[in-house]
């Protein structure tokens, strides 16, 4: 960087500026902006980039921009959006801007057709160029693929998915029922499976692979879906702009008179669960959507018995959440039901197939083993205060629910059978990297999980970087990058791992969110990755006490979970006699519901504890599993971006995209790219580039041969550039100098011509 050249400084809502260098100082520039002359500011070195010359070119792929870096890839992503052009590639990932609105013709049949068999790069970057790239990968390779998707909530990730599940299905399936069911799987799971936050009015709030399985012939034979880490806390509590799931609102709004009597249905505010919420947003047609699902319940083959039983269950979690107790006034303690709430206990019970009597005692007492005086198994009832009461209330509903999802998913999965299947593609839709202001249990997860994708994406792209210069025959090996094998050991690690950590404090007599986070500061005192809120240089951190939170550095940032809760979400059993309860109720879909569930006895009783399912490990386990999956298979990735916090459309917020691309590790990638040679040119396009200049003699070599004479002739250093098989590979920034020295004054030209010519001699 020099003085007087464009650079990209600091701007704290765009992200970037366009400005100037004026003078350059011991650890910091000053900067002066271009759209503010004389108003100069201070910037330090590492954060300001050298610009494009012309600011409003854009490129499909950002690597074919002379100066690669975080500053030259926004102003990219951002040019490109403002033309309607979502998607950009770096190199072969996808980054896709969610545009709020549908950009005519982006996602028509003709459009589908078109990318049909066309590698990547031929036409403009799209989803459907992933998908397609993965397809023909599929066919030639032999091998199974992967596409991951990451983003933010609202940034586009279930919308991509399911474009690529379209795209796959209308291309290169049979034309049979089963493309449709894949499809429309969708409506099903969302229904069940997502909700209005503040970040997205549609957002998932579980993770979910989806497979579609092709035969020996390369056509669709089949699907299946595996999901992750329900948000169960959401079930009986929602902020005040959000709601709980789709379905509690869709069913009071769109189930016929019929229904409604069967299940005792009343409009949503009459519901404890779902009332807290936001009960209706101007942006969602409950009725219709309402409908719109019952018509793709009958098209994955569930029939009208299937789809009562469903509703069946919503309508009793609905009327289990409105069951109060009070404090009885005797001596014992306890709690007995409130008056208005016999109905509604009766209710629950009719709808879930249980005695009202039971219901009542097991919402109200607790099973206790006694080992008291040695008789081992005595079996008390203890009577539960009012909150206690409370809380296994909203224990068996989160419980109901998430073994109704679990239904939903397998449910989903019988209506797309495949007998044999030969390859796969899979399709990852899962929430990215989170840190809000308050952290907690969810956040750790997903957060964990994002490392270890972030891993999986580091191995891949490195691998991918140093098998591309292999085919060209470059011979470089080295490929620097940061691992976070640490940061992931640090979680997952046996014994010392913080989910270890907490499934021990689980099995305490007392277990206690502050001895959890004591716990883990004595275990990993001194550890890179792990702080201690106090000491942490933000306010916000330092308000957590030591004893309340830990602080993690991961890849995208530092976060600090507050520990409150952590024990309670970890644990995914209800106490005994709740859980026998509904194990044994006299409806056979209820019953089977709990029996088919991962929480079922069977798995609990192989854990070898009877009364603690740990939600962390068995997250560990099921995360594990599918990155072996994922390393079995070819990869592609698609960063998903959110432009806006408002979610409307042609309104690009820089700062909080720029921050975006850094979480999703494309700023990584672009520095692990400037470690090797990142700027690449085909030899034809620097001939059709630079011939005008040259003389005769030389521009009538084939462009390979041009371009080594004419690299030759400049003298330029044999370490700044290599030349592969059908492109020349430049060092970092050397490309831009190169360049330079071919558009400089036409006396320096000349001299230049001249070199050439002498050398071609
Ligand atoms: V979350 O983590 O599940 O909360 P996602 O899945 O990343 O989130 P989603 O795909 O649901 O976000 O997109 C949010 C909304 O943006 C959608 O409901 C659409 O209204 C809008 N969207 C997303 N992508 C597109 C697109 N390619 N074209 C038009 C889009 N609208
Ligand atoms: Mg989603």
């Amino acid at each position: 960087m020099e003085d007087g050249k464009p650079v990209w400084a600091p701007h704290p809502t765009d992200g970037f500026q366009l400005g100037m260098i004026v003078d350059i100082g011991a650890g910091a520039l000053t900067i002066e902006p271009f759209n503010r002359k004389g108003k100069t500011f201070l910037a330090s070195m590492n954060q300001v980039f050298p610009a494009e010359e012309d600011v409003n070119k854009h490129m499909e792929d950002n690597c074919s921009l002379m100066y690669l870096n975080e500053g030259t890839l926004l102003n990219n992503v951002r040019v490109r959006y403002s033309k309607d052009k979502i998607y950009t590639y770096v190199a072969n990932i996808l980054i896709a801007v969610n545009p709020y609105y549908d950009i005519p013709k982006l996602y028509a049949p003709e459009t589908i057709k078109s990318y049909q068999g066309r590698s990547l790069g031929t036409l403009p970057p799209h989803v459907y160029a992933i998908a397609d790239k993965a397809y023909r990968d599929m066919r030639v390779l032999k091998m199974s693929q992967s596409i991951i998707v990451s983003g933010e909530s609202g940034a586009g990730k279930t919308e991509n998915t399911k474009f690529v599940l379209r795209y796959l299905t209308t291309s290169y399936g049979t034309g049979q029922d089963i493309d449709e069911r894949i499809v429309q799987a969708n409506p099903l799971l969302e229904a069940f499976g997502n909700a209005k936050t503040v970040r997205n009015n549609n957002s998932s709030r579980f993770g979910k692979f989806v497979e579609i399985h092709f035969n020996e012939k390369s056509k669709v034979v089949g699907g299946f879906v595996s999901h992750y880490l329900l948000e169960k806390s959401r079930i009986c509590m929602q902020s005040k702009e959000e709601r709980n799931y789709h379905i509690f609102y869709r069913l009071c709004a769109g189930a016929s008179e019929d229904i409604r009597q069967r299940l005792h249905l009343d409009s949503p505010d009459s519901f404890r669960h779902v009332k807290l919420g936001a009960l209706k947003d101007p942006l969602l047609d409950d009725q219709g959507d309402f409908n719109r699902m019952c018509g793709a319940m009958k098209k994955i083959g569930l029939d009208d018995t299937e789809k009562l039983d469903l509703f069946r269950v919503v309508a009793g979690v609905l009327h289990l959440g409105n069951i109060d107790f009070e404090e009885t006034g005797s001596t014992s303690g306890g709690c007995i039901l409130m008056n208005q709430s016999s109905q509604k206990l009766a209710y629950c019970a009719d709808l879930l197939g249980l005695d009202q009597e039971d219901l009542r005692v097991s919402l109200t007492t607790r099973v206790m083993l006694t080992t008291a005086g040695g008789a081992k198994g005595t079996v008390i009832k203890v009577p539960l205060r009012v909150e206690q009461a409370n809380n296994a209330r909203d224990a068996m509903a989160k419980a109901v629910y998430s073994c109704l999802f679990d239904h939903v998913v397998r449910r989903v999965n019988q209506c797309f059978p495949f007998k044999t299947s030969s390859n796969f593609i899979g399709v990852l839709d899962i929430a990215g990297f989170e840190y809000f202001e308050h952290n907690s249990f969810e956040q750790f997860c997903i957060n964990y999980c994002n490392e270890k994708l972030q891993q999986f994406f580091n191995e891949r792209i490195l691998k991918e970087e140093q098998e591309l210069y292999q085919r060209e025959g470059l011979g470089v090996n080295e490929v620097h990058y940061v691992d976070n094998q640490d940061c992931i050991d640090l979680v997952e690690a046996k014994l010392v791992g913080i989910l270890d950590i907490l499934d021990e404090e689980n099995r305490l007599p007392q277990p206690s969110d502050h001895h959890f986070a004591n716990t883990i500061h004595s275990q990993h005192k001194d550890h890179f990755r792990l702080t201690v809120p106090r000491k942490s240089k933000l306010a916000v951190h330092r308000n957590v006490r030591d004893d309340e939170g830990f602080i993690v550095r991961h890849f995208a940032g530092a976060v600090c979970y507050e520990t409150i809760q952590f024990v309670e979400k970890n644990n995914d059993a209800l106490h005994m006699s709740l859980e026998s309860l509904v194990c044994e109720s006299k409806d056979k879909f209820v019953r089977e519901l709990f029996e088919n569930s991962n929480n079922s006895k069977d798995s609990k009783q192989k854990a070898g504890k009877l009364s603690f399912i740990s939600v962390g490990n068995k997250f560990k386990t099921q995360l594990n599993l599918l990155l072996e999956k994922l390393r079995s298979t070819g990869s592609s990735f698609i960063r998903c971006v959110k432009p806006n916090l408002k979610m409307v459309s042609h309104q690009f917020e820089g700062a909080q995209i720029l921050s975006q691309l850094q979480c999703s590790g494309m700023v990584s990638v672009l520095d692990l790219m400037q470690g090797g040679f990142p700027s690449r040119a085909p030899f034809h396009e620097l001939y059709n580039m630079y011939k005008q200049y040259m003389p005769d003699k030389l521009t009538r070599l084939d462009p390979r041969l041009f371009c080594k004479a004419l690299f030759k002739a400049l003298g330029l250093n044999e370490n700044d550039y290599k030349f592969g098989l059908t492109r020349v590979f430049f060092r970092p920034g050397k490309f831009a100098e190169f360049d330079q020295i071919m558009k400089s004054d036409p006396d320096h030209l000349a001299e230049l011509v001249k070199k050439v010519n002498q050398w071609l001699v």
